[in-house]
């Protein structure tokens, strides 16, 4: 019997992670919670699980130091790893749109045009920009992007969006939407052929199911 275990990276708290430890669980997967731990080991399948931040997550599979990993896809897309996309997971889903002042009149996206745009996704925004050729700044901030344009820090935002309501309760509204987004698996492009084995398992079982689900 060969000891190779498939190390899976999800997120420790947050909107992921019941989501993704459901979807293992669901899977057959025997795990406990990660509350106070870092990693634990599957009982009955070949897995190990490591609980991390999902920003770090996408480096973590790059390095090899997970061989997959669980994370929106709007945190794969912006950290522009040598990851592959494999599989969308069918929750957590969200919206990367731009946003401005309630009392703003909206024309398009020329409204952008020499405006200045706070937002946790710089690489997303300015490759929206550019395709759209319009020159904008980009004011990056980690957290609370909403505020912005309230404390004149940015005159819009580019945010994640689910039902809104974060939106409407600091006075401003959707006008585009860059990214639809869902939790997705990502995978190192280099895994051995032991642990693509053990990935494919696991695959089954998660798309047997989706099937029972849909
Ligand atoms: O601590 P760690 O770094 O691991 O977590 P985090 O705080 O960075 O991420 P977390 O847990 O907030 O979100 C993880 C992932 O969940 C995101 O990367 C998205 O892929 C997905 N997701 C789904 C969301 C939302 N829905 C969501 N509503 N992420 C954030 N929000 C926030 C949004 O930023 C805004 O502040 O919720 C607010 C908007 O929600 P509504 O319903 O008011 O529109
Ligand atoms: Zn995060």
């Amino acid at each position: 019997m060969s000891n190779t275990l498939l190390r899976i990276a999800i997120q420790k708290s947050g909107r992921l992670q019941e989501g993704s430890l459901a979807l293992l669980k669901e899977s057959g997967l025997s795990i406990s919670n990660g509350r106070d731990q870092l990693k634990t080991q599957a009982r009955n399948f070949p897995v190990e699980v490591l609980f991390l931040r999902d920003d770090d997550i996408p480096q973590y599979v790059e390095d090899n130091v997970a061989d997959i990993g669980i994370v929106g896809e709007n945190v794969f897309v912006e950290k522009q790893k040598q990851n592959q996309l494999i599989k969308k997971l069918d929750f957590a889903k969200c919206r990367l749109c731009l946003a401005i002042p309630r009392s703003e009149n909206y024309t398009g996206l020329k409204w952008f045009e020499g405006k200045n745009i706070a937002t946790s996704y710089p690489a997303i925004v300015q490759q929206f920009l550019n395709k759209n050729n319009i020159k904008a700044g980009i004011h990056e901030i980690s957290g609370s992007v909403e505020i912005a344009p309230g404390i004149g820090l940015a005159d819009g935002i580019c945010d994640i969006v689910s039902t809104g309501s974060t939106l409407l309760s600091n006075g401003l509204k959707e006008v585009e939407t860059v990214l639809y987004s869902e939790a997705v698996m990502i995978a190192s492009p280099q895994l051995s052929d032991e642990k693509k084995t053990i990935l494919n398992k696991l695959l089954f079982r998660i798309e047997s199911v989706q099937k029972a689900k849909n």
